[in-house]
């Protein structure tokens, strides 16, 4: 994959699927999108680079209106809650974003409504008479998830009416063997002959097919390809009118009734929450969302997503962007694979889910992030099993860099709670690991950048070996017996290759990267932090001036990373197993 030169005016509009606000987020959401997102705008802007991240709720739909009803709730109510739930949950698991706006909200529909007659005017919407089921019993219309039926390829017995969950086709409802009405449960269903709104994609396929090509060199192996065959045999057109009475209004006098589809309003939410964002920050030009961000060219636009969602953002959505001139087509998008629960997809209502909000108040965010970004889905499927966070926190994170700062921090404490001198630490900047350090922090942003967050971090855990080897080496608990001097050099030296360490630790570990730098009085949330920017930089010789008097200090270390104990790892399989059995 390809990186650019980085120009001084390149910005960043980084986003992340708009999760629906219609039930927990699981793990694989946090893996498939929100971690590796933050991960990579958290490194942009602590390079300096200018960056936002862009998310919010998806607030219409059909699934949302089914579960809504069954909760017996409205709908605006109904998505309030889920809205209010996930930003909590993002919160805990420090996922920042810019903005985390709604779908429902005015300023979302004023800029769809924006979009609808920009392609309106292009020629690009038609109506066209189309056959619907509707139930015959309590007369609802049945788009999407309304109808469930068999899968005619698969045989699959929980189809949906948009898309099979097991083989995974888009599902053309007509089709669909003992189609059953989701409102009422009713089988006595019927074709009718309807009219809807079309995005007519066919027109735009020469636009887009250039487009496409020059994507190769940028996209992942599993995201071209797989984008090249979906649109093999053309590009069809697209309804995107719904008759339902929740979401935003078919924009036309004519079109009484009928509101748009989920999936036309939903990508719009990415620029809609960039224009609310900018407004709130006192923006006054109300078309900056455009002019600086959507319609820049040297804005890198990239859409974290997962598998499920390639066909909207690598075809409809740049077709829509292109072809309304609202905004440019993304540069990439890094879609992810699915991140499973023992081997098998999360389900919440099989029972087959581990509450992430739960998992965090027993294990800690730190523990989590670094277990999921350690399996994260990039490449292939991977599979979440407690026993293995308990072997990747106890044997890595917490062997590797918890037990190094605890060990070395600690003994510095103890020894010499008056400080270190300015010598003791020379030996770090004349050191063969001063060089290691380099090439494995730029190694590191490198891996950010091309978006490989699992590699990434699989860098920074050989910088921790790296330094323990070091430490281990030197054993300054026994020169000190004979050389305490000598200790003192190892102690002073290994603390600053500890303190590169928590620098470099921010984009993946927030809080544990704090607990470390805090120890040598730094933050990155107070004005010390351009010390530690610079440090994650490469800048090492900074460090200096933090050192040139002696050093002692600024708190002393906690435990960094607890062990996860066997106990806990049974307790929380006989939860799972205890959800699933009442299910
Ligand atoms: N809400 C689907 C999902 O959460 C959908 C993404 C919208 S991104 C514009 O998988
Ligand atoms: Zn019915």
């Amino acid at each position: 994959m390809a990186t650019e030169s980085m120009s001084s005016s390149k910005k960043y509009l980084v986003t992340s699927a708009l999760p629906y606000a219609n039930g927990p987020l699981h793990f694989g959401h946090l893996a498939g999108v929100y971690l590796p997102a933050d991960v990579y705008t958290r490194h942009l802007k602590m390079m300096g680079k200018t960056a936002i991240h862009i998310s919010g709720s998806d607030e219409h739909g059909v699934a949302i209106m089914l579960n809504a009803n069954k909760a017996g709730v409205a709908y605006q109510e109904y998505v309030d809650s889920w809205h209010k739930e996930h930003k909590e949950l993002f919160d805990q698991f420090k996922v920042e974003f810019d903005f985390f706006g709604q779908t429902s909200s005015d300023y979302h529909e004023k800029e769809v409504i924006e979009w609808f007659h920009a392609l309106n005017d292009k020629g690009l919407i038609e109506t066209k008479e189309t056959q619907q089921l509707q139930c015959q019993d309590c007369h609802s219309h049945l788009p999407d998830r309304f109808v469930s039926g068999t899968c005619y390829e698969c045989g699959y017995e929980n189809a949906r009416g948009d898309e099979c969950p097991n083989c995974g086709i888009l599902i053309d409802p007509i089709r669909l063997l003992k189609p059953q009405c989701q409102i009422c449960t009713s089988h006595n269903i019927s074709p009718v002959n309807v009219t809807q709104y079309y995005l007519m994609l066919s027109k735009f396929e020469s636009e887009f097919n250039s487009w496409l090509e020059g994507r190769e060199v940028v996209w992942r192996n599993t995201v071209f390809p797989f984008v090249k065959a979906l649109c093999k045999d053309g590009l069809q057109d697209r309804a995107i009118s719904r008759d339902l009475d929740w979401g935003i209004d078919v924009p036309l006098a004519e079109a009484r009734g009928k509101k748009l589809y989920v999936w036309f309003d939903a990508p719009i939410g990415y620029v809609s929450n960039t224009k609310k964002m900018l407004e709130q920050s006192g923006e006054t030009d109300p078309d900056a969302y455009l002019k600086d961000w959507w319609q820049n060219k040297d804005a890198e636009i990239v859409h974290f997503i997962g598998k499920d969602n390639i066909i909207f953002h690598c075809i409809i959505f740049p077709c829509m962007s292109m072809a309304s001139q609202r905004a440019l087509p993304a540069y990439d998008v890094p879609a992810n694979q699915y991140l499973n629960l023992e081997g098998k997809q999360f389900s919440k209502s099989s029972g087959w889910y581990v509450d992430a909000k739960e998992a965090i108040d027993t294990v800690g965010a730190d523990a989590l992030r670094y277990y999921l970004l350690s399996i994260l889905p990039e490449t292939s499927d991977s599979s979440f099993t407690w026993s293995g966070l308990q072997a990747r926190l106890n044997g890595e994170l917490a062997n590797n860099i918890g037990n190094l700062v605890s060990r070395c921090l600690k003994f510095w404490a103890k020894k010499w709670p008056e400080g270190l001198k300015a010598e003791h630490f020379q030996g770090f900047f004349d050191s063969d690991i001063y060089k290691r350090l380099q090439e494995l922090n730029r190694q590191q942003h490198h891996l950010i950048e091309e978006k490989h967050i699992r590699r990434a971090l699989e860098s920074y855990m050989l910088a921790g070996h790296e330094v323990n080897g070091h430490f281990t080496e030197l054993a300054p608990w026994a020169s000190f017996k004979t050389d305490p001097d000598s200790a003192a050099k190892t102690i002073g030296e290994t603390s600053l290759m500890i303190l590169v360490l928590g620098a470099m630790a921010r984009p993946f570990l927030p809080d544990l990267s704090e607990k470390i730098c805090k120890c040598f009085g730094l933050s990155f949330d107070d004005n010390t932090s351009t010390t530690l920017e610079s440090i994650y930089r490469g800048d090492f010789d900074k460090i200096k001036d933090l050192v040139k008097e002696g050093l002692s200090l600024a708190e002393s270390p906690q435990i960094l990373v607890p062990k996860i104990e066997d106990h806990l790892v049974e307790e929380m399989n006989e939860k799972l197993k205890a959800k699933t059995s009442e299910s």
